[in-house]
């Protein structure tokens, strides 16, 4: 078995960002309209009006500021709230690829690779643009990496369930390095028009090389010491968006399922202690005291989650270097968070520092990797 490092990691972030006014100004517009063009029907009880958003209730409810977008002016514009991306031709590069290739360059130079080490390719997201061909093949294609390529999706889990089979690949000897990344386009599957959920995503792309620690030179090394998955089935985040939708009739596709739909409180509730648990149980497997981790890379979903995670991991609160925050910024980008995190806050740690970098989300998914900085 060899032993593996992740020796590199890359972000893209988009050009673009949206802050809570901007945000809630789009919304609000939006209701006005809507109550006013249903006065009729709120008056005599036939319809529900629709109440207001909050940038108060947004950075109270969740610490989320602003988000970085691929297209701002489509989802302000209160006649249409959806990202306006249009159709490439298939002789151009997707949107998920070109992302994905930012992101790894940066990955595949702080790993002081280039495409000709790279054995695969894994593309861990938690929407894909495409059924076919795989976007990593795309990626593949367009870094100009040999051997092979292909997607998974574990929701917000992506990336951790992601290093692990990339680990798993490189521990047999299956390949000596592989590219990962997370290609997030979440206001894709966002509905804008949910009071609940509007304000609770942004996009990023980031990548991970991982590679044979006796083959790595980077400055950049942490051993991977150990992964831990778990899944746990859920309704409460769910996206019924799909290829039988079309079989299914008119009514059904205008279901607003067919976008990011939760039970926000529940998931809150149910997963902040499933995830203290694991992490907590990860570390003992592996006879690490939780007070030896230097740092939590944890998923960025919600701030007080996070908080509440590290409390029952720590039975304190963690001081703001222990759980590096990104959400304020990028807000909820799915399985690229705990990975913007760990590329963001993870240079200023000496050699030998421990760290846990942990998603959780849909399914339910949780993963948990102990790395070691060499
Ligand atoms: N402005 C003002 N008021 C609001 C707003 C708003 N925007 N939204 C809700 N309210 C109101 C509610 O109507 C409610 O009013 P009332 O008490 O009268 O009913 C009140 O505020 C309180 O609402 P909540 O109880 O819902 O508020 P919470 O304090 O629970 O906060 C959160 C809501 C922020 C959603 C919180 O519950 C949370 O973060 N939960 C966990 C979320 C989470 O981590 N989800 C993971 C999903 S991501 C994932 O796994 C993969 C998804 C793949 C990507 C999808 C991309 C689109």
């Amino acid at each position: 078995m060899h032993n593996v490092v992740i020796s590199g990691t890359g972000l893209y972030t988009p050009a673009q960002s949206i802050s809570n006014e901007e945000l809630v100004a789009s919304f609000n517009a939006y209701v006005a309209q809507f109550n006013a063009d249903n006065a009729d029907a709120i008056a005599r009880g036939e319809v529900e009006a629709l109440g207001e958003s909050s940038v108060a209730f947004i950075e109270k409810a969740s610490g989320i500021k602003s988000r970085f977008v691929i297209d701002k002016a489509g989802i302000l514009d209160p006649q249409r709230m959806v990202p306006s991306i249009p159709e490439r031709s298939n002789e151009e590069w997707g949107i998920l690829c070109e992302m994905s290739v930012a992101a790894a360059k940066e990955a595949l130079q702080r790993a002081g690779k280039t495409a000709a080490d790279i054995d695969g390719v894994i593309v861990a997201c938690s929407n894909l643009q495409r059924a076919y061909p795989a976007v990593a093949i795309e990626v593949q294609a367009a870094l100009g990496i040999q051997g092979w390529g292909y997607d998974m999706n574990v929701a917000c889990s992506s990336a951790t369930f992601g290093i692990q089979a990339a680990c798993n690949a490189i521990q047999v000897g299956q390949a000596k390095a592989i590219l990962l990344v997370d290609p997030e386009i979440c206001t894709g599957h966002l509905n804008f028009r949910d009071r609940d959920s509007h304000f609770i995503f942004g996009d990023a792309a980031t990548a991970v090389i991982l590679e044979r620690a006796d083959l790595a030179t980077s400055e950049h090394q942490w051993d991977v010491i150990s992964s831990k998955l778990l899944t746990h089935f859920s309704n409460n985040i769910r996206n019924n968006f799909g290829f039988l939708n079309r079989a299914a009739g008119e009514e059904s596709a205008s279901n607003p399922d067919k976008l990011f739909v939760q039970e926000g409180r529940k998931v809150f509730k149910e997963v902040c202690p499933m995830v203290a648990e694991l992490i907590g149980a990860h570390l003992a497997e592996n006879d690490l005291p939780v007070g030896d981790v230097q740092r939590y890379w944890l998923h960025q979903a919600n701030l007080n989650m996070n908080l509440l995670i590290i409390r029952r991991l720590l039975g304190r609160d963690a001081e703001p270097h222990e759980a590096p925050v990104i959400l304020d910024t990028y807000a909820n980008t799915s399985s690229a968070g705990s990975v913007i995190a760990f590329h963001k806050y993870q240079d200023d740690m000496p050699k030998g520092s421990l760290g846990v970098l942990s998603s959780f989300g849909a399914g339910y998914s949780i993963g948990s990797v102990i790395l070691r900085r060499r």
